[in-house]
């Protein structure tokens, strides 16, 4: 029923090398304090495919320290924010450069299809760090109408340090919305990479250094060259090269950017809880993001802005066009092994046409190409681990025994490595676990409903809030349906439209402030108020 079982031949040999392995500290790349190492993981087979170094709490304090140097002492948070701008943009650009062996690593790291990491994922990393480099220079305060003899204005300032904890669902997109806004603000970092893929943020944190040294290089040449044509070296002439090579043109300073590579409960813990942290940014589960909101109320009151799980409905009304409908409720689904926090999980689909709808979705499933992440035209690589592998398959023989109809798939790809069958259930009802918990995997859960007050009532019946959306061609049912949803983005008519201005976050339990857009500078900003008296009001 199933494509060629590619997973069953030997897998391909991905285009890239393992290079980077230590943690990235005050820009050098250490051995973790303790010299422990863990391994991270091939999912197509299971097997490991490097050692990394395993950061704990003394390499969250080391590379604390070195953010919060670098913040105090400059010269990142001094720079013009013209040249904190270029920065990223060089940076943007030296990624497109390398875009062929990190869309590989990513692959290879994480599972997810070639052609996915290198025509959509990559292009959409060098987007946004275009679109945070374009508004480091157009961060600014304002100034405020008071009562009174008083001049009053707003200084946004950047917060300080902040800490970063990252999922493995899309590594290098998650790299990018916290750390591109971070930058831009002026904030130092401590990014900490989910246990399961290290690999990339490590690859691209070289890319900031490769700045640096180019930019040292060049300036070097051009002063050289001063000195050819001008025949005179002078002292001054010397001393301004190094302090502006050191405080303006320089690429991204030692301190600025450091990467720790760990577990949650020890590097990730440790960072959420510590004093000389000062914001605090989390992806990942709704249960992990309660455990950091904790650590961070309890150490420094740091602020804390969280993007957590969903269940999100995605609403077909029978004025719908069907057949594109089944296309992007199966994109919305199965997009990245179903390994999205805004998944389209809960199909709501009218009665009236239900039953073709189920059997629509049922064919595109069976037609789904599943298998080796790095071959051509393959839409379904592996969950990233055992343990999620195991989830998903729990979470199915849950809805068999819950008595929802399984249409097709059900168990596990191949003999080897996390594959899943995509897998799809009919007659799916709102208590079932199945339509109640984000089962992060390739299983579409369709329900059944008669009328689009009563849908919006139970789309709204959870405790998430990420996304939603809704398919069809009444004006007036999706402006009624874009209002009544209680989630932080709804899709009309779409799915999955991601942009870098497009704010993301979520209601209720899917977690705390938005990212992306301009929305996300917020979560980076301190902002000071100015008050001066004025001698003269008149004036
Ligand atoms: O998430 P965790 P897991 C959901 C999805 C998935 C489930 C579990 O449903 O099946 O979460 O995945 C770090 N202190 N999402 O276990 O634990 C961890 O090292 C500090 C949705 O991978 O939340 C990693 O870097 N940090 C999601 C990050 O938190 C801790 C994406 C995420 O891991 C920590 C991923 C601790 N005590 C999973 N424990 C989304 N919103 O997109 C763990 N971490």
């Amino acid at each position: 029923r199933f494509s060629t079982a590619a997973v069953l031949e030997e897998p391909i040999t991905p285009p890239v090398q393992i290079n980077y392995t230590q943690n990235l500290i005050n820009g050098q790349f250490v051995d973790a304090a303790s010299g422990k190492t863990f391994p991270t993981y091939d999912p197509r087979t299971g097997e490991v495919i490097a050692n990394v170094a395993e950061g704990d709490v003394e390499d969250i304090n080391r590379a604390v320290a070195a953010a919060r140097k670098a913040f105090d002492e400059g010269p990142w948070p001094k720079m013009t924010a013209y040249e904190r701008s270029r920065i990223l943009l060089r940076f943007a650009d030296l990624v497109e450069k390398h875009s062929d062996e990190l869309a590989a690593l990513e692959t290879w790291n994480c599972g997810k299809p070639y052609e996915q990491s290198a025509k959509s994922e990559l292009p959409m990393l060098v987007r946004l760090f275009h679109y945070y480099a374009g508004w480091a220079d157009k961060i600014h305060g304002l100034t405020v109408p008071g009562d009174g003899k008083y001049h009053i204005q707003t200084l946004h300032e950047p917060i300080g340090v902040a800490g970063q904890i990252i999922p493995w669902n899309f590594p290098l997109i998650m790299f990018a919305w916290k750390v591109g806004p971070a930058l831009a603000c002026g904030n130092t970092i401590v990014l900490k990479t989910a246990e399961q893929t290290p690999l990339t943020a490590l690859y691209v944190a070289k890319l900031f250094l490769e700045v640096a040294f180019k930019i040292f290089i060049v300036y070097y040449l051009y002063q050289g060259l001063y000195v050819i044509i001008f025949k005179k070296w002078s002292p001054s002439c010397v001393l301004h090269s190094i302090s502006r090579d050191a405080q303006t043109i320089a690429g991204l300073p030692p301190g600025v950017l450091n990467i720790v590579s760990g577990y949650g409960p020890t590097a990730g813990a440790a960072l959420a809880s510590h004093m000389d942290v000062d914001k605090l940014a989390f992806t990942g589960s709704t249960t992990t993001g309660q455990i950091v909101l904790q650590l961070a109320a309890k150490s420094n009151l740091k602020s804390v802005t969280l993007e957590l799980g969903g269940k999100s409905p995605f609403i077909i009304c029978e004025d719908a066009d069907i057949d594109h409908a089944v296309e992007q409720a199966h994109f919305a689904l199965f997009f990245n092994q179903g390994q999205c926090c805004c998944a389209g999980s809960r199909t709501y689909v009218h009665e009236r046409v239900y039953d073709e709808f189920v059997e629509k979705s049922k064919a595109r499933a069976i037609k789904r190409i599943v298998g080796d992440p790095f071959k051509k035209g393959i839409e379904q690589g592996p969950q990233i681990d055992s343990e999620q592998f195991q989830k998903v398959l729990r979470y199915i023989r849950s809805g068999i025994e819950s008595n929802a109809t399984l249409e097709c798939g059900g168990d596990r790809f191949g003999t080897r490595g996390y594959f899943v069958q995509p897998t799809v259930f009919s007659n799916v009802q709102d208590d079932m676990l199945i339509a109640q918990d984000e089962i992060f995997g390739p299983v579409q859960s369709i329900l059944k409903f008669k009328d689009i007050n009563d849908v919006i009532r139970r789309a709204n019946t959870t405790r998430y809030g990420l996304a939603a959306g809704v398919f069809t061609k009444s004006v007036e049912t999706a402006n009624t349906a874009m209002r009544a949803l209680r989630a932080g983005t709804v899709w009309i008519n779409c799915y999955d439209v991601f942009d870098a201005a497009i704010p993301f976050g979520g209601y209720k339990m899917s977690g705390i402030g938005r990212e992306k857009g301009i929305y996300s500078l917020n979560n980076y900003l301190q902002v000071k108020a100015v008050v001066t008296p004025l001698k003269n009001p008149a004036w």
